[in-house]
């Protein structure tokens, strides 16, 4: 029987996120995109960190893992190591994935590991009250930070581009449909793909709202984007997020889409025990550690 969204629903709880928040459409999304690709509620993990994002494995009948705030990718790759048979997908925030667990990824993607990693940008640490993160503008400021914000934000596509992963994309939780599609796209892309899906939070940042984003996003393959150039997905991502005050007048255009997409060897491949079978598959009767462990005594 192909996979429905019922066979995805949980019974026992249902998202506690605020009304309204964008991490609604990304949850909508991935359960499609599992019910289009036909995957088993039990081929699936997800993996996440802490935030209001990384709650999300708990609303998703699949396999799931809430770690520690910025730590998913470690756990995701070890994940992949015991059985690659497995898709795993790494749920992260902002400030999960840019900030405490930033250099993490950035060597799953150098590997090419073959995993998706899925982060909900909302620009700020939703969950600890607004804080502002690595993806947040200049010039932003609130109650928790009253002084404008002076850092560069961090460019998550270029960021992707230069650690080498495979696929790199840009999602808005406002378009459920192209949500869906990059989704199935990255889960079946053969290596590291990663979606920074902009994803507005109603309650503590009042200025990047859904009505922003409908007013600046485009699409890149609307606009002759080729994805197997990498300078010129480097040169897409340089549009937004900005590095310096806006001029008066100016308007951000935030591409959407996929920016790059390139076949290469996976970490999974270029590691002989597991090439052809996952580990827990492996018999282990040909296997004796005790000569082993003689030799290292
Ligand atoms: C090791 C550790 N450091 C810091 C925190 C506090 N903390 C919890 S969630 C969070 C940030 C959440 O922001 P983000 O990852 O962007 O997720 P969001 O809530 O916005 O979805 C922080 C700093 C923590 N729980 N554990
Ligand atoms: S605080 Fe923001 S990110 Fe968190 S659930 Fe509410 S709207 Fe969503
Ligand atoms: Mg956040």
């Amino acid at each position: 029987m192909p996979t429905t969204l019922q066979d995805l629903q949980i019974d026992y709880d249902k998202p506690n996120w605020c009304p309204g928040c964008g991490d609604f459409g990304i949850w909508v999304s991935l359960k499609n995109a599992i019910v289009q690709l036909d995957l088993k509620p039990w081929e699936v993990v997800l993996v996440s960190g802490i935030g209001c994002s990384s709650k999300l494995p708990y609303w998703v009948k699949t396999y799931g893992f809430n770690g520690l705030h910025g730590r998913p990718m470690p756990v995701a790759e070890g994940i992949r190591l015991a059985n690659n048979g497995l898709t795993v997908i790494v749920i992260g925030g902002d400030g999960d994935q840019f900030a405490e667990g930033g250099n993490h990824w950035l060597h799953a993607a150098r590997r090419n590991v073959n995993l998706t990693l899925l982060i909900h940008d909302n620009q700020v640490y939703g969950l600890t009250t607004g804080q502002f993160s690595p993806t947040t503008n200049i010039g932003e400021k609130n109650k928790a930070t009253p002084v404008p914000v002076v850092e560069a934000p961090v460019n998550a596509m270029q960021l992707a581009l230069s650690a080498g992963a495979t696929f790199v994309a840009r999602g808005y939780s406002g378009d459920n449909k192209q949500e869906t599609e990059l989704l199935v796209e990255a889960i079946k892309h053969k290596g590291f793909s990663i979606i920074d899906t902009m994803q507005p939070c109603v309650t503590f940042n009042h200025h990047n709202t859904f009505a922003w984003f409908y007013e600046r996003v485009y699409k890149l393959e609307e606009h002759g984007h080729d994805m197997t150039n990498k300078m010129q997905a480097f040169e897409r991502a340089e549009e937004w997020p900005l590095r310096r005050p806006l001029n008066e007048g100016e308007k951000e255009k935030v591409a959407t889409g996929i920016f790059f997409k390139e076949d290469r060897p996976t970490w999974e491949d270029g590691t002989p025990q597991i090439a052809q079978t996952p580990l827990v598959k492996q018999s282990l009767e040909n296997i004796h550690v005790n000569p082993l462990l003689d030799e290292l005594m």
